[in-house]
Order: structure tokens, then sequence, then C-alpha cells
């Protein structure tokens, strides 16, 4: 009997995916392919690939080891034929399948082509939906159609309801949906955050770093420091590690910034998360089990569980709502093209160069980094949100567009006019400086607008509240901000714009 042909994608590897559920052992062909196509369409960060290819790998041990019959494709198989669909066709030939399960992939572009396929291939191609969410993208389109505005916050009150995570009945535990009140402590210089877990690499992950190096060595990073898990088991030693010894103090400390230490108390996640191997709701149950053990208070589970069952549903439910009109939105008409700093990490903005050298050396910056540094900068900056979306998709391990985009272009850019955020996320250096010790090692001074040692954040954000009040001070969450800008004197506010119009001219010359 002709079986059926399984393909499972690099961030597809979960045992109980359901292109996988009902496999049958005898009959059925699972394929999983390293490709050229998926490898650069944009140049992933040389660890990103490196955890990719090697999960893979181990993912496809796993399957025979437990009786499956795999059809694994190595980057480097001289027959390798470059493309999924390539690597579809020619295994339908080879295995003689009668038609192909999918499971709905994490990317607008790759569904597009996934339903060009049956037509294409000439047999059955099912593509299933991704069971490993908690909701799905028809959810979040009924629950956003008609609505207003769609506020993460109201989304993720349906979810907590839905799964029943920290409720007691129809009610929150702890009388509050949100304690983020009390999070977003800055860090004291005392605290020292516990070390990574760390996976010294296999023999497989040895030669992916090897290959990685050789065939990818004009993507950005190294590989050859790469010690991530890529095993289920691995990853589930990360998150035991996690909510034993950072989850306690994960919300106090959730904004903090410290030079030398990208990973404070931040789980480490989304790298396990985005590629399969660890589950959302079986992190959250920990978390959750961690709060009704003791071991862990309120305010700290909760704003992690708000993270993954609010913030990463919300987004992915974002994102196929909005495709495929997001990627080209641009509210603000930003085009200036990505400094070369973004690149090398060499300026002399401390901020910039700490959050960007920690995204350079680790494929990973935290959320805040992410967003109120290096998001900050490129919305002031008046950035090309193509160039920032693609630099984002490409620098972050656990970056693929469902995630990365709704980040960019709706949270950091406001590209999306509004419709992630209620207001954009902008900040002056005090933002940064109340929250890292960045400042303290910068060759500008913070508590300067404008001279020659004046901050850059500084006459940036109060030269982009000038060049967008029209739209910006109408918003009722603004208008704090245009009252403090326009008790400003005259002289300071063209000072500002003028520092303001310089850095931008040098950073478009250079
Ligand atoms: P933690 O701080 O420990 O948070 C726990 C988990 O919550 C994360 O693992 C993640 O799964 C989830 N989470 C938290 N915030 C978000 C969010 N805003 N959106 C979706 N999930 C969230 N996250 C990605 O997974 N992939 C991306 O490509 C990505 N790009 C981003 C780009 C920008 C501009 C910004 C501002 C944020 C982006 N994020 C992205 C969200 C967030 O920064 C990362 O999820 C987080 O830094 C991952 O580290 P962690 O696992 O230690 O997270
Ligand atoms: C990110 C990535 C990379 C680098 N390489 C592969 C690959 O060779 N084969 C594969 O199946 N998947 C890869 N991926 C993940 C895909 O790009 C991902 O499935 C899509 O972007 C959809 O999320
Ligand atoms: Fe960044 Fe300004 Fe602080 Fe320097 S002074 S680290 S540029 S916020």
């Amino acid at each position: 009997m002709a079986g059926v042909l399984r393909l499972v994608l690099g961030d597809q590897l979960s045992h109980n995916i359901s292109s996988l559920t009902d496999c049958d052992k005898q009959n059925d062909v699972i394929l999983i392919a390293e490709v050229r196509e998926e490898a650069t369409y944009v140049k992933h960060h040389k660890k990103k690939i490196v955890l990719i290819f090697s999960a893979m790998r181990h993912f496809a041990a796993e399957l025979t080891e437990a009786g499956y019959t795999v059809a694994y494709r190595y980057y480097d198989d001289p027959d390798n034929q470059g493309s999924l669909l390539d690597e579809v066709k020619c295994a339908l030939r080879r295995f003689d399948c009668s038609s192909v399960v999918v499971t709905f992939p994490g990317e607008y572009r790759l569904l597009q082509s996934m339903q060009q396929w049956q037509q294409v291939l000439g047999v059955l191609v099912d593509i299933r939906p991704d069971n490993r969410f908690i909701s799905t993208p028809e959810q979040f389109s009924d629950w956003a159609d008609g609505r207003k505005q769609w506020r993460m916050e109201y989304f993720y009150r349906e979810m907590r309801k839905q799964t029943g995570l920290l409720m007691e009945g129809s009610q929150p535990i702890g009388g509050k949906w949100n304690f983020d009140h009390d999070n977003r402590k800055s860090m004291p210089s005392d605290i020292r955050p516990p070390k990574p877990y760390t996976v010294a690499p296999d023999n497989i992950t040895q030669s992916v770093i090897s290959l990685v190096e050789d065939v990818f060595n004009d993507h950005m990073g190294s590989a050859r420091d790469f010690c991530y898990a890529v095993t289920r088991e691995q990853a589930m030693e990360v998150a035991k590690q996690f909510i034993k010894q950072r989850l306690p103090s994960f919300g106090d400390y959730q904004d903090a910034m410290r030079e030398g230490d990208v990973w404070l108390f931040h789980s480490h996640l989304s790298f396990y998360l985005n590629c399969g191997l660890l589950l959302p709701l079986e992190v959250m149950q920990m978390a959750e089990q961690a709060y009704f053990n003791n071991a862990a208070p309120l305010n700290a589970v909760e704003g992690f569980i708000r993270q993954i069952l609010g913030w990463r549903e919300y987004v992915r439910g974002f994102y196929w709502h909005c495709m495929p009109a997001l990627k080209h939105d641009n509210f603000f008409e930003h085009s200036r093209a990505l400094p070369d700093f973004y690149w090398t990490a060499h300026t002399n903005m401390n901020c910039m160069r700490q959050c960007i050298g920690d995204t350079k050396k680790h494929a990973y910056a935290h959320h805040i980094q992410r967003l109120m540094v290096i998001g900050n900068f490129s919305l002031l900056a008046g950035l090309d949100p193509v160039a920032v979306n693609e630099w984002y998709l490409l620098v972050y391990a656990d970056a693929y567009e469902w995630v990365e985009m709704p980040n960019v272009s709706g949270m950091i850019l406001f590209a999306d006019g509004g419709k992630l955020a209620s207001k954009p996320y902008i900040a002056s250096g005090q933002y940064i400086n109340r929250m890292s010790d960045y400042c303290k090692n910068c060759g500008y001074a913070v508590s300067k607008k404008t001279g020659a040692k004046a901050c850059p954040f500084n006459y940036l954000y109060w030269d982009f509240l000038i060049k967008h009040q029209h739209t910006l001070s109408k918003n009722p969450r603004m208008a704090l901000i245009y009252k403090s800008l326009w008790r400003m004197s005259e002289e300071t506010i063209s000072d500002m714009q003028e520092q303001a119009q310089a850095l931008l001219s040098k950073l478009d010359s250079a």
C-alpha cells in the first residue's frame, strides 16, 4: 500500500505535532530536509542555523529510534534539491507515496507556496492546523472582528478562561488579571543572576557547526561557541532550571538590563518553544505548579504566563489576521537604511553597542533590549520597516516571521498605525538609564539633551515627537509628554532638532 509522506519543518520538532498524529510506522515516510531556500531566504545568524539543523538531526534520530521511517536530507547531500517543494517531489517518487501531510507553517510565504503544492504535485496535500498553539488564527480573527481596539490584555483574559491557568473558577487567582504593577524594578548591582544552562556540543552538533562555519561563513556571528539545547530532553532541563532558579525573580527584573549579562532572570525558552522542542502549555503548567508549591510568587508566575499565553498567542493571531498587508505597513513612511553598526556593533552609544553586541554573540537579546534600546532607536531614527524586519528575523535564533513581524512592525515601529500598540514604544535616554547600567560606561551624557555630549536618545526622542505632533498629540496617552515638550524653551527645541538632523544626515552619508 502506498503510504503518506509527512513533512516536518525545522520549527515543527514536536513528537505530537498534527502532521504525525496518525502516522503509520509500516507505510508512511517522514521527510525532514535541510534546504538552501529555508537557510538563506534571509541570512540567518550562524547559531540559529546550528540550533535548527542540529535539533532537526536529533529529532530525526529519535523518530528512527521509535520505529518510524525517516527520510533525512542533509544540507550537503550531493543530490539535495535546495527547496522543500523539490524535496517533497523527490520523496514522493522515491517512496511511492500517495499524499502529503504537513502542519500549517509559521510564515505566510511558505503557506502560500504550500497552498499550490496539491496542484503542482498532483497528489492530495493536507495542511493541518498547528496543534501546539492554544488558540487558532480563526479564533483571533473572530475576537478581533468588530472590536475597535485589539488590546493584548483582553485577549489574554480570554485565554486564561479557556485554559483555566491561574484561575479560581471564573475569577483570576489573586483577584487581578495582571500583576505588572509589582514588576519592572531596576536591578541592584549586588544581585547575581544564575549562570545559564549550557550543553557541550555532541558529535551531531559538532558536524553541524563545521558545516555552518564552512557554508554560511558570511552570515552573522560565530557558530564555534554554540552551547544551546538541541533535544527535547535538554530543552526540558533548561525549563526546569528556569523554574527553579530564575522564575521567582522573573517579574521583578523583567525589564532590567545589565552590561555583560544578557540572560538575567529571563527563561531563554523562546528558542525551544518556537522550534517545537518544548510546548507552551507544558511550560506554563510548570510555572503554575511552582506557584501552587509556594516556590515562586504570583507576580512572577502571572508575568511569565502572560508572556506566553498573552503575548505569544496574541502576536500569532495578529500575524495571520494582518498578513499580507502587515509586511508593507509603514505608518510613518520611514525609509532610512540600517546603519552599519547594526551589523558591527561599533557605535559610541553604549546601550546600542551592548545590545547589538549581545545579539551578535548569542543570537539572543532579551525583550527590553530588543524593544527599548534597538527597537526604540530604529523608530526614532526612522529606519525602513522592511529592513528592520529583515534584521530582526535573521539575528535572533527564536525568530520566525509569525512572531518577529508583529513585534517589529506592530510593537516597535508602530508601522501598523496602532493596531497592536496604543502608542509608540519610544523613550528618551532617561528610561535606559533607569533600567540599565549602560549609561555609566557611555561617552554620551544621559542627563544632556543638547550639546556635543548629549545622549542621542534624548534629542532623537523629542525631535520625533515634534515631527509627528499632528498625529501623536491627539493620542490621550501622549498628552503628558507633549505638555512637557511645550514647556521647553524654543532654543532648546531648535537645538535638539538641529542635533537630530545632524545625526540622521550622518547616518545617511555613512
Ligand atoms: P522571557 O522573557 O523569558 O519570556 C518568556 C516567553 O514569553 C518567551 O520565551 C516567549 O515565548 C514569550 N514572549 C515574551 N514576549 C513575547 C512577545 N512580545 N511576543 C511573543 N512571545 C513573547 N520573540 C520570539 O520568540 N521570536 C522573535 O522573533 C521575537 N522578536 C522580537 C522582536 C522585537 C522587536 C521585540 C520587541 C520582541 C521580540 N520577541 C520575539 C519577543 C521577546 O523579546 C522574546 O520572546 C524573548 O526575548 C525571548 O527570550 P526568553 O525566552 O528569555 O523570554
Ligand atoms: C529557519 C529554518 C532554517 C534555517 N532551515 C530550515 C531547513 O533547512 N528546513 C526546514 O524545514 N526548516 C528550516 N527552517 C525553519 C523554516 O524556515 C520554518 O519552518 C518556516 O520559516 C516557517 O516557520
Ligand atoms: Fe544609551 Fe544615551 Fe545612555 Fe549612552 S547615554 S548608554 S546613548 S541612553
